[in-house]
């Protein structure tokens, strides 16, 4: 489907983004990028399916349906699927070993953590492209194991029914190095000592690192975070990847604010999607999802919103582009969204590029390092559909438009972009960047 009434050079961006997602095609889903990210990731694909919808909706399906071969039987749907074709990436299953405690439905490996529930989001809006039999179709394939996952989120995640689920590694919060997880982390575990022992320095260190051939490691994680992340994956495999095992260890664990507003707005979703296919909401889950809406109130302060430390309560008051992400999920009091979009629209988040991860007055502000500073085009999409649905229409539009240019001066499909020029780092072929430019152009 194409786009008649494009410009020559946004046709021209166009097609550069569609050749990036037919390149990361692996059938029926899209790897993130083919030097970093060989696998599937499950936000990644929800994004991935927005865009590919408008150029496909039953392709954009499978994608989301795909999914779903990752479960496991007590309904976690893993951040990453690995796929069979490469073994290249620094956190592959060899690091999970989940098979030694689960299977999967389509027998596929995977990890042991999830990511922001963006299937629910991905799902209405395929949905809305297709033919009603077409999508009653989709909706009926897809729910029962959605349903089930959102169960798990609350059984497993929310164990004293405090209405907001926890996350046990930054990777479940799909942004890995943001400074409200690293503080927690860094002092909660530790490199392993062993490790410490053996390696001598941070040369040493920065050599056994995989994932940072492709990109300069100032852009990444330093090699003490990321070995401190691998240490977790080891304390989670030791407790099976089991909650109850999990509180006991000595990992962090937190309520993140982005994934519970993502969750919430899930959850909406989810809802309509059983009553147009007359399926029912167990009436507890119901319960749960809906004190989710509230217990997300617990988590602002100061004008913001902040992630919470699950085994003292305390908020992790750090600011980040994560504080926003109430405002996509509708649950921001009105007499509270223009300050909030005072402060999101300010020099300190908003540029011509977008919107920072992290404040650019932050002494931890790193413009080209991951979630450490860098413009995000998923974050940029999520908070334009948040001040949408606010009314804020100018600042929405601004949002989209600022996003296309900065893609489209970058020639390419980076993967995030420095908030001070607009500069692309990390991956040039990233398919979320791809899929969400061609949604965005629609
Ligand atoms: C770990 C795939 C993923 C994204 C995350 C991004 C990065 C992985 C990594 O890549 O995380 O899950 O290896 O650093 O932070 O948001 O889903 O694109």
């Amino acid at each position: 489907m194409s786009v008649p009434s494009l410009p020559a050079d946004l046709a021209a961006l166009r097609e550069t983004a569609i050749d990036v997602l037919r390149d990361n095609d692996l059938g029926d889903i899209t790897r993130p990028s083919p030097t970093l990210y060989p696998h599937q990731w499950l936000w990644d694909s929800c994004f991935i399916a927005i865009g590919l919808r408008r150029l496909d909706p039953g392709r954009a399906a499978k994608e989301v349906l795909s999914l779903l071969r990752g479960q496991w039987p007590n309904g976690m749907i893993p951040h990453v699927i690995f796929a069979e074709t490469s073994d290249f990436y620094h956190a592959g299953p060899q690091r999970w070993r989940c098979d030694q405690v689960t299977t999967t439905a389509g027998g596929v490996q995977s990890t042991g953590v999830t990511q922001p529930p963006m299937i629910a989001e991905a799902a209405v809006r395929i949905a809305a492209m297709m033919t009603p039999s077409a999508r009653d179709a989709f909706y009926r394939a897809l729910f029962p194991g959605l349903l089930r996952f959102h169960t798990w989120l609350y059984l497993e995640r929310d164990p004293d029914d405090d209405g907001l689920v926890t996350l046990v590694h930054s990777w479940e919060s799909g942004m890995d190095n943001t400074p409200a997880w690293m503080e927690i982390t860094r002092p909660a575990a530790p490199l392993g000592v062993r490790a410490l022992r053996r390696i001598n320095g941070g040369d040493a260190l920065d050599a056994l690192r995989r994932d940072s051939k492709e990109v300069p490691p100032d852009e990444r994680l330093t090699s003490g975070d990321l070995f401190t992340l691998y240490r977790i994956v080891r304390e989670l495999r030791r407790a099976h990847y089991n909650f109850r095992e999990i509180r006991r260890s000595i990992v962090p664990l937190v309520q993140d604010v982005a994934f519970n507003a993502i969750l919430i707005r899930a959850n909406e979703h989810l809802t309509a999607i059983a009553a147009e296919i007359g399926q029912t909401i167990p009436a507890w889950l119901w319960r749960s999802m809906h004190r989710t809406r509230e217990a997300i109130e617990r988590l602002h302060a100061d004008g913001t919103y902040y992630s919470r430390d699950f085994r003292t309560g305390t908020l992790l008051r750090h600011e980040t582009i994560s504080g926003f992400l109430p405002l996509y999920a509708g649950v921001v009091p009105e007499d509270r969204v223009d300050e909030m979009v005072k402060t999101l629209t300010s020099p300190r988040y908003w540029s011509r590029f977008g919107i920072a991860s992290v404040p650019l007055d932050d002494p931890g502000f790193l413009p080209r390092c991951y979630w450490q500073g860098p413009v995000w085009v998923n974050m940029n999409w999520l908070i334009a559909d948040g001040l949408e649905r606010y009314g804020r229409l100018d600042a929405a539009e601004n949002l989209r438009q600022n996003t296309i240019d900065m893609i489209a001066s970058s020639g390419a499909m980076f993967e995030y972009y420095s908030p001070l020029d607009g500069s692309g780092a990390g991956s040039n072929r990233f398919s979320w960047t791809a899929a969400l430019l061609v949604d965005l152009l629609a």
